[in-house]
This record gives structure tokens, C-alpha cells and sequence, in this order.
């Protein structure tokens, strides 16, 4: 799948629109899901331009591969849901109910989630 440049999180890395910022480095942004979903419910993005994870695995360096994975265990930390635990999901393309073309995981907790089921 090639990368749209015109997706919303492309837009929000350029800066054309704004964002609830959480967190940011040189390599990922962190911000708050504009519909949470759980009291904590931050995306996490890397700044390359990656579809999806698997893009991302096969595609990024392994700089922007640490700094992305290392990224999300230190935002959940900070979120404050390490303790009673959390949820990582990145839904992917068209069977993984993506909506947005831009690799992101999603960072929820705050309660007591529901099972996921298919
Ligand atoms: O879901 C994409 C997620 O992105 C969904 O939870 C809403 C969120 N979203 C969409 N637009 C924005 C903006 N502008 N700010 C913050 N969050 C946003 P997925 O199905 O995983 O692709």
C-alpha cells in the first residue's frame, strides 16, 4: 500500500492540524485520541511514513524501530496504567479496521477493559 501523505496523522506531523501532544522525540508523537475509547487512550506514531506495522518492521531502521517500540512502553508508563495494566492495538488495512493510513498504536487503559473478541 503506498503511503498517503494527505492522511490525518501525516497532517498532524506537518503541523496543518493540531493535536491533544502527549509526548514527542525525534523519532515518534504521542498524542490523546480525539474519541477515547477508556479513561487513557493515547496513539502513539512514529514520524517516518509508514502504513503499518508491517511496513514499519520491514522498512524503518533500526534506530527508528527502538526508538518507536521503547516509546510505547515509556508513554504507558507515564499514562500511569503500567500497574493495573493496558491494551496495545494497531489495527491494520482493511480486515484490521484501519481507518487512518499511518502506522499507529493505540494505548488504552485507565479501567477495566472488555474482552476482545473478532
Ligand atoms: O483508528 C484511528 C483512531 O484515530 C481513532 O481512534 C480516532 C483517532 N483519530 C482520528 N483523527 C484524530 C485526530 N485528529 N486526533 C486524535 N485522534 C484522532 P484506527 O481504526 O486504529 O485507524
Amino acid at each position: 500500500m503506498a503511503y498517503d501523505s494527505e492522511n490525518i496523522f501525516a497532517k498532524i506531523l506537518r503541523g496543518d492540524i493540531p493535536c491533544n501532544k502527549f509526548f514527542e522525540d525525534d523519532h515518534v508523537l504521542a498524542f490523546h485520541d480525539i474519541a477515547p475509547q477508556a479513561p487513557t487512550h493515547i496513539l502513539v506514531i512514529p514520524k517516518g511514513a509508514y502504513t503499518s506495522y508491517d511496513d514499519f518492521a520491514m522498512n524503518a531502521s533500526d534506530e527508528e524501530i527502538l526508538a518507536f517500540t521503547r516509546a510505547i512502553g515509556k508513554i504507558a508508563a507515564a499514562a500511569g496504567v503500567v500497574e493495573d495494566g493496558y491494551r496495545l492495538i494497531s489495527n491494520t488495512r482493511e480486515h484490521g479496521r484501519q481507518d487512518v493510513p499511518h502506522l499507529h498504536v493505540h494505548i488504552i487503559g485507565g479501567k477495566k477493559l472488555g474482552l476482545m473478541l473478532p
